[in-house]
């Protein structure tokens, strides 16, 4: 029983593969393996000797199946090993993506917006693209008749003939953003909501979908002199360019009382334009107070509570800051286009880091 014992350790102990490991399980333990034979010459034996070698053989037997069990382990523990050591990579490695695929210019631009404008507390929200025309429009105190509808060149969703649910827009700016922010959270509130819109219109300077921020800042006492440090702070961030100053000129919006269009500072050098610096000016935005009736509509009492907004085109200022000449070449996916003004897919802009770099 020894001899059979040692025999059967030392093989398994010598085994090379789970193959040979289970061929030496069949050839002990298996049906017709030495160890069973074994146990069938029981009958054989006299009580007395079945006594002792009854329970010897099942010892035995119990030994070498657990030696057959820790040895597959440690084959199978071998095996993942030699697998892992295989297939071993370098994650700290720069990535091959980055040479590839590029962050597109509005893409980078919306991340440094929101950068900026989270640093001064603002929240970014999202909403539908396609809204009801109640969200673009009557909340924002543009009713049916209103001419602004018209001139928004609104793209409408088909309707079935007797279908009666309430009319759905492709939405023609991100206000509808804000009044549901407003209607969920109520006041006070400070967020931006950047995003895509889309107007029926396309030529040198419109294409039918563009990209849009909008800003919201509501509490007790917010005024019109809060509108413009945040935004001359916008925009300095921006631009990277301390101090750029802003003008303000009244205009009209129906979603705002008093409204105002801002001009930033710039100048023309050699047919080159600099910004934040000379005697001219560049409208890049449009702002004002909240109007009452938009608050009351997004159940915010105007008696209570008031604020600005303001709307910028991304797109434009992504022109502006990066010297891109034609917005339409933004939507081509042109590669060349892509490579020339796309970003490094791990440069994130950071207000610590720097915006562009
Ligand atoms: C602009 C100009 C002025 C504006 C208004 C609102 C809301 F939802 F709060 F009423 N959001 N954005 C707004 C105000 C947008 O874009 C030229």
């Amino acid at each position: 029983m020894d001899d059979l014992r040692n025999k059967y350790i030392d093989l398994i102990a010598g085994a090379s593969d789970e193959g040979a490991l289970e061929d030496l399980r069949v050839q002990a333990v298996g049906k017709k393996g030495e160890i069973s034979l074994k146990m069938r010459e029981l009958g054989k034996m006299t009580p007395e000797e079945r006594q002792t070698a009854g329970p010897a053989l099942n010892a035995l037997k119990d030994e070498i199946n657990a030696a057959l069990a820790a040895k597959k382990a440690g084959l199978a523990d071998a095996a993942l090993n030699e697998r892992l050591k295989g297939e071993w990579l370098d994650v700290t490695l720069p990535t091959r993506a980055m040479r590839q695929g590029t962050i597109h210019p509005i893409s980078q631009v919306t991340e440094e917006i929101t950068a900026i404008f989270a640093d001064m507390g603002f929240a970014v929200a999202e909403g539908p693209q396609i809204d009801t025309d109640w969200y673009n429009f009557d909340a924002l105190n543009i009713p049916g008749h209103h001419p602004a509808r018209a001139e928004m060149d609104t793209f409408y969703m088909h309707r079935a003939e007797g279908d009666d649910r309430p009319p759905h827009v492709l939405r023609t700016h991100t206000s509808p953003v804000q009044i549901r922010y407003m209607e969920k959270h109520g006041a006070p509130c400070r967020i931006i909501a950047p995003g895509r819109v889309y107007r029926a219109d396309y030529d040198q300077t419109h294409t039918p979908m563009f990209n849009q921020v909008e800003g919201l800042a509501i509490d007790k006492d917010i005024s019109m002199a809060n509108l413009k440090w945040v935004l001359e702070e916008f925009f300095s961030a921006f631009f990277e360019i301390d101090g750029i100053k802003t003008r303000f000129r009244a205009s009209h919006f129906p979603f705002t009382e008093p409204s105002a269009e801002v001009d930033i500072q710039c100048s023309w050098v050699d047919g080159q334009l600099k910004i934040g610096e000379g005697d001219g000016w560049l409208e890049v935005l449009g702002s004002g107070m909240v109007h009452p009736k938009v608050l009351a509509a997004a159940g915010v009492d105007p008696n209570e509570w008031q604020g600005f907004a303001f709307g910028m085109g991304i797109d434009r200022i992504a022109m502006l800051k990066y010297g891109i000449p034609d917005l339409r070449a933004f939507f081509d996916s042109d590669l060349r286009w892509l490579r020339h003004y796309g970003f490094a897919s791990l440069d994130v802009p950071t207000l610590h880091g720097g915006l562009s770099r």
